[in-house]
């Protein structure tokens, strides 16, 4: 496999991910039901007794594996490892209740509370980011097409290394993440730049397996968004771009054909898309 970017050392941003979803209110909400939990968790042994099993594992490998699964804790890597290779699973569990535009997983890095900005708003970025730019605009719509007024688009991605703020040190809190509300006719339209491809942090446990396995490590370029209006479900989705390096092999395996953009060259260097969003009613 080529790589585009340098390997970055990911110094901690697996393990932010673990704080950020401590502060977070994630973790609740999950019923306690013994029924419930024996189901889940005796199918899930079964499930590794059978890959024991049918590989025949031995007492190195399970050991080996031990070690590993006690390194993802200490390295605070669960939110990743867990984002990264099972969450696309139950995004395609709970996609089978929802209408409107298709969703997909959330991912380790959104940070709530970033500033409200009126449309048309440019997302916070540093004096000199740099990157293609991108003008964004769309409308949000109910399921009966009628425009959503005040509608928030959430929006947070990475910049044009591949890196998040709040989980890369040199980057500046808050950059390339907003909230930016529609207008009176649902309107948006939010001015950024196009995002580089995403890549597992090749020095921290999740990355360690990945190396071992001889999987590749990266993400497609994608732009996180959670649309939300009032009486309304909440949509959490990406978008990426048409033509973008790995769209066809990412490691979350998270990309939808609905889901993808083509920005259109504006023959300046900058570059500009629309996209709708469509909620259902909660
Ligand atoms: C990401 O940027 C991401 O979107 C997901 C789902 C997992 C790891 C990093
Ligand atoms: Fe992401």
């Amino acid at each position: 496999m080529t790589t585009t970017q340098e390997s970055p050392t990911a110094a901690g941003s697996g393990s932010s991910a673990t704080e950020a979803f401590r502060a977070s209110t994630l973790h609740s909400g999950a019923g306690t039901d013994p029924a419930r939990v024996s189901a889940i968790v005796s199918k899930l042994l079964a499930g590794i007794h059978d890959v024991v099993r049918d590989e025949s594992v031995t007492y190195p490998e399970f050991q080996a594996a031990k070690q590993w699964l006690i390194e993802v804790g200490e390295g605070g890597e669960w939110p990743l490892f867990l984002d990264v290779f099972v969450e696309h699973a139950v995004e395609e569990v709970a996609a089978r209740t929802q209408d409107g535009t298709k969703g997909t997983i959330l991912g380790p890095y959104y940070l709530p509370g970033q500033a409200r900005l009126a449309t048309p708003a440019t997302l916070p970025q540093r004096p000199d980011e740099k990157g293609v730019p991108l003008v964004f605009t769309g409308h949000v719509r109910d399921t009966d097409g009628r425009p959503l007024a005040h509608a928030e688009l959430d929006v947070w991605q990475a910049d044009e290394q591949g890196y998040y703020s709040g989980f890369a040190p040199h980057l500046p809190d808050g950059n390339l993440r907003g909230l930016v509300v529609t207008d009176a006719e649902g309107r948006f339209e939010i001015h950024t730049i196009q995002p580089a491809p995403y890549q597992v942090p090749t020095d921290g446990p999740t990355g360690k397996l990945i190396t071992a396995a001889d999987w590749h490590p990266w993400r497609p370029a994608h732009l996180h968004l959670l649309v939300s209006a009032p009486g309304h479900r909440t949509i959490t989705t990406q978008l990426y771009f048409k033509g973008g390096q790995w769209l066809d092999s990412d490691v979350a395996d998270a990309t939808k054909p609905e889901l993808v953009l083509n920005p259109a060259d504006q023959g300046d260097g900058t570059t500009a898309v629309d996209y709708d969003f469509v909620l259902e009613p909660a």
